[in-house]
């Protein structure tokens, strides 16, 4: 089978340094060689780690906020790249993966990854979010004015903008659905992002419907929810997983999903034989209270969700 990378150095979504070191300690780890070699697939893109030099602000007043959001031209640009460089790959009918990175370049991924199966296969895609966070804040309900955490809203159109350097690149053809969206592991959601989710009947399963129903449950709830034959998306943020597991990220939230909930939910995503990308985002190898453990157990959790999702513990 076919994969596609997309190897994204970027942390403009966000302000912790880092977590653009992500796709190379990820890819040194062995993770693309695990998956030509072991899983069989043939490898396209992954020569290079892109950094976007030519997209990126170089110092902050030149690219002051824009409705509170900080970075604004230089995240919008970059995913904007980075929708092309996924659909590209998409379009081909190949699987595609994408190392982040912060979780604003989701932005870019899945707004490539719906225009291509709408125009092969003339579907919509649904998205699973595995995540601590919602990241569905609009730049007017943001505290903090990181993109990383207004994603969604731009993806389904909850947040909109004109103006083409501030996101007015994404058009119908790269939204999804609220419909066709479920997250799994919230447990850090902000009062404006409870509020949307509650409005627009989003599907939730927070780290307290775990708790409840299981993970095997949870997982099935999501998938019935999606519907049979539907196209996914797997968008997951490595500070779902708890801290335990995942020390070396941005915002790390306790009482997470366990290395192997997170596992499971990606075996299962892949069981369905519907997935279409996969994105593994917020690993910043430069965090942790002890740098060198974390980031070696952060990374190597990186690397089970990303085996499992494209296959390797089923048998
Ligand atoms: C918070 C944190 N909701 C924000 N979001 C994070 O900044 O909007 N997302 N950490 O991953
Ligand atoms: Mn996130
Ligand atoms: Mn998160
Ligand atoms: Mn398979």
């Amino acid at each position: 089978e076919d994969l596609g990378i997309v190897a994204v150095g970027f942390s403009g979504g966000q302000g912790k340094p880092g977590v653009d070191a992500a796709p190379t300690a990820l890819i040194e780890s062995g993770l693309l060689t695990q998956l030509r070699d072991e899983l069989g697939y043939n490898l396209h893109g992954h020569d290079a780690v892109h950094s976007y030099p030519d997209l990126v602000a170089t110092s902050a007043d030149q690219d002051p906020p824009h409705r509170g959001m900080k970075n604004p031209r230089s995240v919008s640009a970059v995913t904007r790249r980075i929708a092309d460089q996924v659909y590209s790959h998409a379009r081909e009918g190949r699987l595609v993966l994408t190392l982040g990175g912060d979780h604003s370049i989701a932005i870019g991924t899945i707004a490539g990854s719906a225009k291509a199966v709408r125009e092969r296969l003339g579907r919509d895609i649904a998205v699973i979010w595995v995540d601590a966070h919602a990241d569905i804040n609009t730049p007017e309900t943001s505290d903090s004015g990181n993109v990383h955490g207004m994603p969604v809203s731009f993806l389904t159109g909850l947040a909109r903008e004109e103006k083409e350097e501030f996101f007015g690149w994404l058009k119908d053809e790269h939204r999804i659905s609220v419909k066709k969206l479920v997250y799994i592991g919230l447990r850090d959601v902000d009062a404006g992002e409870k509020k949307i989710l509650r409005e627009n009947g989003i599907k939730a399963f927070s780290m307290f419907d775990i708790d409840r129903h299981g993970i095997g449950r949870v997982v099935e709830m999501a998938l019935a929810h999606i519907g049979n034959d539907t196209p996914i998306h797997l968008s997951f943020d490595v500070d779902a997983l708890d801290p335990m597991w995942a020390p070396s990220t941005g915002t790390p939230v306790r009482g997470g999903l366990t290395l192997r909930e997170g596992d499971y939910i990606c075996e299962s995503v892949h069981q369905t034989g519907s997935l279409v990308a996969v994105d593994l985002v917020e690993v910043n190898p430069r965090l942790a209270s002890d740098v060198d453990v974390g980031a070696h157990e952060t990374v190597r959790a990186g690397c089970s969700i990303v085996r499992c999702a494209l296959g390797e513990s089923l048998l």
